[in-house]
């Protein structure tokens, strides 16, 4: 049928199940709604579009709300039940009831009813009540000006800035309808490595024009900006949050860009880390920058996140310790409209990290997370890696800060110290590729990443089945099949990159493909040796106190167990030891066989990946069955590239013979 991906998981294709579909048909007679709003019209036309294809009917409006099966309605008064824009969906007689204390609220409701029918769920009985658990739920794009795609792998930037603000493609409004339907809340369409031009007049009635495309859909814009603007774009003689000047300076763009966009976002920052310019620059700290800019928004209701991502030039310390040393002295110290955005790891979006210590060691403040959608440590947009388990791994960690069950996703939605500023992000994987994510499979994180920011408590293995149900078949078998298959992915890669809590063994710069032997860059803490420390000896890098004591930045609770190898769970075993070659696992075998059996294991569950998509070739479109198809084939190349490289670069210091079992790589 042609079908490429474009359309997400918002295909619609009619309904196969023709009982179902009768069912539906005849639940769904008539809806009323009010659609006086911008975002009641962009509810009716979700609707317009929606049903009748998936039904193969068209669809009915009733100008009164007795006569209409599905109504679509706002609380009289607000319901206490709901929170923000939390919806309720209840059956009631033979009318379907969608209420919602806010117009985002019923938009959202909507998108959950369609859901439901496009997973063949029964539309009897309903009793739904939902409200989001994470207040701002953000997309990060890391899209320069030109439509370059900082760690993109799906085409270029979808943000055209060149055409904006006259023309507006059809995609923003798609784009919108796909993050409406998940709840996603704020976009940022600028990379954190900012670009002070995005805040010039020109620009900002760019920015406009964006923020008027995704109003009805309950987005908001927030922009990425550069902490040395004032100089860049006005020629101050300074940047300096304590200088009245800059402050000033601030204020007045703040005030500008709210003229233009009413209910602009606010700002994220990334200063002093990785050559961005920053308060640090003026001997200031992280708050002082931070909070000159809350102050500029708070009057407009606008927020600052603010990323914790820093690793300075000239430290001494070891790169995973740098957030938590910069940032938890200042706990205290930032207005209530910042949250300090922590990246899920203490490094840098590996296949497998510890969640960062960070989480659940600044009380005061709110602490936002942020997650790579964007594959960049995981096989860019060929390899495929559902990161819905890995998502669920970090917000699932116990930090045990104030006992059991201080888990990451209560430290994130503010509930463990109150806060109510709360915010979850992901580093978008969208780009201008026909089927937005390079990898179809890439769609289902994106999907994820909204999905878990609404609802931390689902389980990475229900929203698959959404995902498959709505985006690739209802064949009961094949999305079986899939999910599992999806379920596995992550860890398989894992497997073939970085087992056993190896870490950064990328090739430079790119970070695509091994380069465990990389020793040479400017900085050590660049260099994969530096991380898995290979030697005669054995593997690993010591982070107890013995070493460079990571693990005093952890609650006692974990301090105990990531102090012993025997109690450190083998997935982040050699991210905290340095162990000898010969060294005994809980399994009975050495760390070397364990290690090798690891890389073999996840080289052999990618070529399993593709032998159980081949059997699949009958129930999945044929365009998007040789998409995956033709990744898989390049995935199974490369994880045995990952595995080869890896063995034979650590048996030249273990020199130990490959285990039983395992032939010699060709
Ligand atoms: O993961 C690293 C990336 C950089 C990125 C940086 C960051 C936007 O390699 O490309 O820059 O992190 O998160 O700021």
């Amino acid at each position: 049928s042609g079908e490429d991906g474009y359309r997400l998981w918002l295909k619609y294709d009619e309904l196969d199940n023709t009982k179902l579909k009768k069912a539906y048909i005849k639940q769904l007679s008539g809806v009323y709604l009010d659609a006086s709003s911008a975002t009641g019209k962009v509810i009716k036309q979700e609707l317009e579009l929606a049903l009748p294809a998936l039904l193969g009917k068209p669809l009915t409006f009733n100008t009164k709300a007795d006569n209409a099966s599905l109504r679509i309605q706002l609380n009289q008064s607000p319901s206490a039940l709901i929170s923000g824009d939390g919806f309720s969906i209840q059956s009631q007689g033979k009318h379907l009831n969608i209420t919602a204390n806010t117009q985002v609220g019923l938009l959202y409701g909507t998108f959950h009813f369609l859901r439901l029918v496009q997973t063949e769920q029964s539309l009897a009985k309903l009793d739904i009540t939902q409200s989001p658990k994470i207040q701002l739920r953000m997309l990060n794009h890391w899209d320069d000006l030109d439509r370059h795609t900082e760690r993109g792998f799906a085409g270029e930037s979808i943000f055209d800035w060149h055409k904006l603000p006259d023309y507006k493609e059809q995609r923003y409004y798609d784009y919108a309808r796909a993050n409406a339907s998940i709840g996603i809340n704020g976009i940022v369409p600028i990379n954190v490595n900012s670009n002070a031009l995005i805040l010039s007049p020109a620009y900002l009635q760019k920015v406009q024009a964006l923020a008027d495309v995704f109003r009805p859909y309950g987005i908001k814009v927030y922009l990425s900006i550069k902490f040395s603007s004032p100089q860049q774009l006005d020629g101050l003689a300074t940047s300096d949050p304590l200088d009245k000047q800059v402050q000033q300076w601030w204020q007045n763009k703040t005030a500008e860009i709210y003229k233009l966009i009413p209910d602009f976002g606010g700002f994220l920052v990334k200063a002093n880390s990785e050559g961005q310019p920053g308060p640090g620059d003026y001997g200031r700290t992280h708050a002082d920058g931070a909070n000159m800019l809350a102050k500029a928004l708070k009057p407009f209701g606008g927020n600052v996140l603010w990323r914790a991502f820093v690793y300075a030039h000239d430290s001494e310390h070891e790169r995973s310790l740098q957030a938590y040393t910069e940032f938890v002295p200042l706990d205290g110290q930032f207005e209530d409209n910042v949250s300090v955005q922590v990246k899920n790891g203490p490094i840098d979006f590996q296949p497998r990290e510890p969640f960062s210590p960070l989480f659940g060691a600044m009380p005061q403040t709110s602490l936002a997370m942020e997650f790579q959608v964007t594959q960049e440590y995981l096989g860019f947009s060929t390899h495929l890696a559902y990161l819905g388990t890995m998502y669920k791994e970090v917000l699932d960690a116990d930090t045990h800060v104030k006992g059991t069950g201080s888990s990451v996703a209560k430290v994130i939605d503010g509930s463990l110290e109150g806060h109510s500023l709360s915010v979850m992000a992901g580093v978008a994987n969208i780009g201008a590729d026909r089927n937005w994510t390079g990898h179809i499979f890439g769609q289902a994180n994106w999907y994820v990443l909204g999905r878990l920011a609404w609802d931390h408590e689902l389980s990475a293995e229900q929203i698959a089945h959404e995902w498959v149900a709505m985006t690739l078949t209802h064949d009961v078998k094949s999305s079986e099949q899939i999910v599992a298959m999806m379920m596995a992915s992550r860890e398989n890669i894992v497997n073939y990159m970085t087992p056993l809590g190896l870490h950064h063994l990328m090739d430079t710069g790119h970070h695509y493909g091994p380069g465990p032997w990389v020793d040479n860059l400017g900085r050590a803490d660049w260099n994969p040796t530096y991380y898995h420390r290979a030697d005669d000896f054995g593997i690993g890098l010591d982070r107890t106190s013995k070493g460079t004591n990571g693990v005093s930045q952890y609650a006692p609770y974990w301090q105990e167990i990531f102090s012993d190898p025997a109690k450190t769970p083998d997935e982040l075993l050699l991210w905290f030891h340095h162990l000898p070659w010969d060294y005994k696992m809980r399994s009975g075998q050495t760390l070397w066989q364990e290690l090798v059996a690891h890389y073999y294991t996840g080289a052999a569950a990618a070529e399993q990946m593709q032998q159980d998509w081949l059997t699949l070739k009958n129930n999945i479109e044929p365009n998007q069955f040789n998409q995956v198809r033709m990744a898989l084939a390049i995935q199974v190349k490369e994880a045995k590239w990952w595995r080869d490289a890896c063995v034979l670069y650590f048996q030249s210091y273990s020199k130990m013979p490959l285990p039983m079992g395992f032939e010699k790589p060709k």
